[in-house]
């Protein structure tokens, strides 16, 4: 095994492990609200937010932007001789990171960890080999694999789109790429394996079969999870949903359209969705509102946790900072049961200006900070119970009686409009005591009921 692929090397110099410090703590590199071992109702702070750093963002993305050339120094990409070595320094410095941290998973795309190689045979072994080495580094800091994925989006041959492609050559080189990157998956231990479809959509209808498109994708999709279910893969597959961006219209346009899909080409039982928020406002669509989507349809699998800036209409990838918005997620995510194969994943970057290796670890540190505090906030709203009485009582007409019965199907129309001459008069007119709430949620949030 070549030198390079022996880790030594520090990355981030002069940063140790980041600890928890408590809320007065002036120390930039250090937790206020995230208190891993910390017990909240039934499980420790870090069981509940299974927290993922995403390597795309951290290791590769470099600050390039449409207007200007990368700004990060990617001091583990300086010195290396050759794209491979490059990738094995890259993730030397990835599991630095993800240790000082003290986050327990991370997220891969295959391009992100194995540099593509002269043919889709080199590219396979490429990945292999470092998939060989993040096994080890795996193994040696318990640091585990939320979910892998395959970058079907980034090299000129997808311009057209993945498994909607028009050309069927491009959908069999990108099947080559998603068994290799299930193989890697579950290689690695991968609690899921996601789907992201950033080409898979349209820019013009002038051009497209949407009808056949999106009959491929299905069938794509189908043909990868019966791969992987035949290689013993045991996680969930995800759909990440978004609008848009890359293409002008993404087929996997927000939960709902999803969870549409999924049923109509019997994809729902192995598949569900991995949440982003930013992409919940491209689509129109508050974070929390996916989320609980998701929990109704009983398809709610994972986070991709960032936030948008509202005035853009773009991915903007920030770290989430608003504890309010916390909040409302991390209720929705209780409310739904909490994780099981899935996590928050930072699907989040520093800015192109942010360019001093700590940037990278103080944008985590605040993400986790408003999750954890966002927990806090949601765990004392279920306990105490006041909203869920609340929005049970707004129901209650319908636990017995008539609307008992109307719930289960046993009225028909005419008697139900018979009924609706009896309440005339006296039904609809109880306030939906919003500013109330919206009150008493603050009063959570400042921790008055602690
Ligand atoms: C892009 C997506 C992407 C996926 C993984 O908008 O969020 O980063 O999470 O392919
Ligand atoms: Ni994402
Ligand atoms: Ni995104």
């Amino acid at each position: 095994m070549a030198d390079y692929f022996v880790g030594n090397k520090e990355y981030f110099p002069g940063i140790g492990k980041v600890v928890y410090e408590g809320r007065q703590s002036d120390n930039p590199l250090a937790f206020k609200y995230y208190d891993p071992e910390k017990v909240v109702g039934d499980k420790k702070m870090k069981d509940h937010l299974r927290f993922a750093v995403a390597y795309w963002h951290g290791f590769c993305a470099d600050g390039a932007d449409p207007f200007g050339a990368a700004t990060h120094p990617h001091p583990w990409s300086i010195d290396a001789k050759s794209p491979m070595e490059a990738a094995a320094h890259k993730m030397d410095a990835a599991f630095e990171f993800f240790t000082k941290l003290g986050v327990e998973f991370y997220a891969f795309h295959d391009r992100d960890m194995a540099p593509e190689g002269a043919s889709p045979a080199e590219s396979e072994r490429n990945l292999r080999t470092l998939v060989d080495k993040a096994g080890e580094r795996q193994k040696a800091t318990g640091v585990k694999l939320l979910w892998g994925t395959a970058n079907l989006f980034t090299h000129p041959r997808f311009m057209n789109g993945g498994a909607t492609n028009p050309e069927f050559g491009v959908v069999a080189l990108g099947a080559h790429q998603v068994k290799a990157a299930i193989d890697a998956t579950i290689a690695l231990g991968g609690q899921g394996y996601t789907f992201w479809g950033g080409r898979e959509g349209y820019m013009t209808l002038l051009n497209t079969d949407m009808k056949r498109e999106k009959e491929h994708l299905a069938r794509f999709l189908l043909m990868a999870r019966d791969y992987a279910r035949k290689q013993g893969f045991k996680g969930a597959f995800y759909i990440e949903p978004k609008p848009m961006e890359p293409t002008k219209h993404q087929y996997d346009y927000d939960v709902e359209t999803v969870a549409g899909f999924l049923r109509a080409y019997g994809l729902d039982a192995d598949f569900r969705v991995n949440i982003e928020a930013n992409h919940a406002e491209l689509a129109g669509h508050d974070f929390a509102h996916e989320i609980e989507c998701a929990a109704a349809l009983g398809i709610f699998g994972s986070v991709d946790a960032n936030r948008g800036e509202p005035r853009n209409g773009w991915d903007t990838d920030q770290f989430p900072i608003s504890y309010y918005e916390t909040a409302l997620a991390m209720r929705a995510i209780l409310k739904a049961g909490g994780f099981t194969t899935g996590g928050l994943n930072f699907d989040a970057k520093i800015r192109r200006n942010s360019i001093d290796l700590r940037d990278l670890f103080e944008g985590h540190i605040g993400g986790m900070d408003a999750f954890a505090l966002g927990l806090e906030v949601a765990w004392r709203m279920m306990r105490d119970g006041k909203l869920d009485g609340f929005i049970r009582q707004r129901y209650a007409s319908f636990d017995s009686g008539d609307g008992e019965k109307f719930e289960r199907g046993g009225l028909s129309l005419e008697e139900l409009a018979a009924l609706g001459s009896e309440s005339y008069g006296t039904a609809g007119f109880t306030s939906g005591r919003q500013e109330y709430l919206e009150n008493l949620f603050n009063q959570y949030l400042l921790g008055v009921f602690a």
